[in-house]
């Protein structure tokens, strides 16, 4: 590490990798030098005294992964209250894709601060939301007339989508996946695999909602047409085709750890839902939006969902989230049936359409493609080293390594969840933000931006290969 934290600007390999591009295409301006940097101990004193003011005031049902109070952020990099510069692998889970404070979302969002903030949609409308609108029904998959709804949150696109399905069948009856997450809200606290910490206490939940089981190859070894006859199974003895109104789906699962389902169960699942009437929607609030190198993962397995979901990495870090979907589903819901006060605000309209440009200007897929290609063989060298790296999975700036028990990779696959929490605390202590995740804590996921560049990835692997060594 050097210390230029005072330099001008530093730029990033990522955009001289980029072959695909016909024109090259200029190299990004980071306000922030793209570099690792500890300068205090993790947290600094200045994070910890604001963790003392946090503790008197904020809920302790809010918690933190890791208590240092960022003052400023860009690219791939988190500069703390102390100084610290960390390299950021989570961007805020899976939001700020492309870069922290990316300079063209700054400019839209400045701008349209300056000109309104605020009329809202359902009251007198605005042009933005008709843009992003358009760029959702072109670039989600599926070549048929589109329409959405613009909405605030990850879980308010579910309930939307729920809502939606539900119109537009007749049906009552919702169904998820094993190992899912989709939102905090009551509706989808109940579609999550996991009760704790997400519903515990919090009841009475919803009812009418059904865990199918999924496909998570690494464990159950089945193929997609075998995972899919069994979830489908579930389906028509435990619910019944005739009264479920949507299927909701993650095509690959998030906070359950990055779960890449084995080939040909999403299109089967579609298949049958198409057959039985069901909506079938693809949660891609983690998943979409560039990072695995497509604008949506559904387009990896050859899905094309009924509605897809998306929020987190759609507006550089503005609150925004949409249900985008086949107009005739999505027009069941009655004039005044959708909506709610912040639902689309321009601000968060504005920095979205400079999302979208930005990631054709500056070829963020093959960014995405990259870093995936880049991370999965750092850590197929670490896997060699170190036999606790059971599976490497994920597609492009969405890869995950789950943490076995020594020996146990091969066979009984016991989860290692100490040495998970063990390594994202070294890394931390070094300046490496990483972000855990599965049902059963023993999953490292890698979230990054698509601003990171292969410098920073072979610093921070060769952080994790340390902490792993110190284990
Ligand atoms: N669906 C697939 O990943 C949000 C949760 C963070 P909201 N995941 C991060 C936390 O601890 O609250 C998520 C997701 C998938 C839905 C959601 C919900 O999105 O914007 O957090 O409501």
């Amino acid at each position: 590490m050097t210390d230029t934290l005072n330099a001008a600007a530093s730029t990033n390999t990522a955009s001289s990798t980029n072959t695909a591009s016909p024109a090259a295409t200029p190299a990004p301006v980071y306000t922030v030098p793209q570099e690792r940097r500890v300068v205090t101990s993790v947290p600094g004193p200045k994070s910890v005294e604001l963790q003392k003011r946090r503790l008197e005031s904020v809920s302790t049902g809010v918690s933190s992964v890791l208590p240092v109070y960022i003052a400023s952020a860009n690219g791939a990099i988190l500069v703390d209250v102390d100084g610290n510069q960390f390299i950021d692998l989570g961007a805020g889970i899976g939001v700020t894709t492309i870069g922290h404070t990316e300079a063209s979302v700054v400019e839209a969002a400045v701008g349209q601060v300056q000109d309104f903030i605020h009329t809202l949609f359902t009251i007198t409308p605005y042009e933005e939301y008709i843009r992003v609108a358009e760029l959702l029904a072109e670039h989600t998959p599926g070549d048929f007339p589109k329409k959405s709804v613009l909405i605030n949150s990850g879980a308010e696109a579910v309930e939307n989508g729920v809502k939606i399905a539900r119109k537009y069948t007749g049906r009552r009856a919702v169904a998820v996946l094993d190992h899912a997450y989709h939102g905090r809200t009551n509706l989808t606290m109940a579609m999550n695999h996991k009760a704790a910490p997400y519903a515990t206490g919090f009841g009475p939940l919803a009812g009418d909602v059904y865990h199918a089981p999924s496909s998570y190859p690494y464990h159950d070894g089945l193929s997609g047409a075998d995972a899919a006859q069994r979830t489908i199974e579930y389906l028509e003895k435990s619910v019944g085709a005739t009264d479920l109104a949507c299927l909701v789906v993650e095509p690959i699962q998030g906070e359950g750890g990055f779960m890449v389902p084995a080939e040909g169960y999403l299109p089967a699942l579609q298949e049958w839902c198409t057959a039985n009437g069901v909506v079938m929607i693809a949660d891609e609030i983690q998943s979409g939006m560039a990072r695995t190198g497509a604008y949506y993962a559904s387009e990896h397995f050859g899905w094309t969902p009924d509605l897809v979901l998306t929020a987190k990495g759609i507006a550089g870090g503005l609150p925004l989230a949409a249900v985008t979907g086949r107009a005739e589903i999505m027009d069941a819901a009655q004039p005044g049936g959708l909506g709610g006060t912040f639902g689309g605000n321009p601000v968060a309209c504005a920095a979205a359409v400079a999302v979208f440009e930005s990631i054709e200007s500056n070829n963020l897929l093959v960014e995405g493609r990259r870093i995936g290609d880049s991370l999965r063989s750092g850590l197929e060298q670490l896997q060699h080293k170190h036999d606790i790296i059971g599976d490497i999975r994920g597609i492009g700036a969405m890869i995950a390594i789950e943490l076995v028990q020594p020996g146990t990779g091969d066979t009984s696959k016991e989860p290692n969840a100490a040495a998970v929490t063990a390594i994202a605390e070294y890394a931390a202590q070094h300046g490496v933000l990483l972000l855990t995740a599965g049902t059963y804590g023993n999953v490292l996921r890698f979230l990054p931006s698509l601003a990171l560049s292969d410098d920073l990835i072979a610093d921070a692997l060769s952080v994790i290969d340390d902490a792993i060594a110190a284990l």
